[in-house]
């Protein structure tokens, strides 16, 4: 079960994401458990962990990042903005460079976009799952879909660990104040826009 108490508001420091962040991952979205976390509110994005080095030293539980997804050319949520930003416009005064210093031209033109989002590593243990699964939950409103499409994971923080809990509604609970928790946490300067990307596109191509 969860501790009862109060939850940080905010992971990590001020300067920015701190070894062994960013851990990153890429795949294509596959299907998941079909428990219908959807109806929940809460999608995610499955993708499977084989092949990705870190994994299995990787403690489970919540994390929160950057998600890019190459969105197929008939998806209708390529028209809106390449890069939403990650808290309210209250929170991030609209001093952002544009998001096309964000995500590289050649990869918005091929589809790609960037959003926040927090994601779950390990065996969810409300439901027992006996295999160990990496699944993204999106901070955007998809208006369709995007199985199949290429997935980029950029991990930068730590938020919590896995818990059982005594009914689903405490489970979407916690969730809800993880995406609140990312969503402060992201909006920094150091943690995402100004970050300028690179914990995406970085380094490794
Ligand atoms: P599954 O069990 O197949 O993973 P879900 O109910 O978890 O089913 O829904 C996940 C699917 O929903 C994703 O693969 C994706 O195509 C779509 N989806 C729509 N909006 C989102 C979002 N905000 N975050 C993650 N996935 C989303
Ligand atoms: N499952 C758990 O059993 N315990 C958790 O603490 C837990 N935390 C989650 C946090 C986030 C941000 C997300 C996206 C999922 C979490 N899950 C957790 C997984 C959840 O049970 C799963 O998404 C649904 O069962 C659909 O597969
Ligand atoms: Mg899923």
């Amino acid at each position: 079960m969860p501790p009862n108490g109060p939850r940080p508001e905010v992971i990590g420091l001020e300067t920015g994401p701190e070894a062994p962040y960013p851990l990153r991952m890429k795949g294509k979205v596959v299907s998941g458990f079909g428990r219908g976390s959807k109806d929940l509110g809460i999608p995610t994005a499955n993708i499977p962990v084989d092949n990705v080095s870190w994994i299995e030293t990787a403690p489970s539980g919540v994390y929160f990042g950057w998600a890019g997804i190459q969105l197929p050319p008939s998806h209708p949520d390529l028209s809106a903005p390449p890069s939403p930003p990650p808290s309210t416009s209250a929170a991030r005064p609209d001093t952002s460079p544009s998001s096309t210093t964000v995500v590289p031209h050649d990869r918005v033109e091929a589809g790609w976009r960037l959003f926040p989002m927090v994601m779950s590593i390990g065996y969810n243990p409300f439901y027992k799952n006996t295999v160990r699964s990496a699944e993204v939950h999106v901070l955007h409103k998809f208006s369709k879909d995007f199985y199949g499409s290429e997935m980029a994971i950029s991990i930068l923080g730590y938020i919590r660990p896995e818990f059982d809990y005594v009914d689903v509604e405490s489970l979407i609970k916690d969730i809800e104040t993880d995406i609140e928790v990312a969503k402060r946490s992201l909006g920094r300067e150091k943690w995402g826009w100004e970050g300028e990307g690179k914990w995406l596109w970085g380094e490794e191509e």
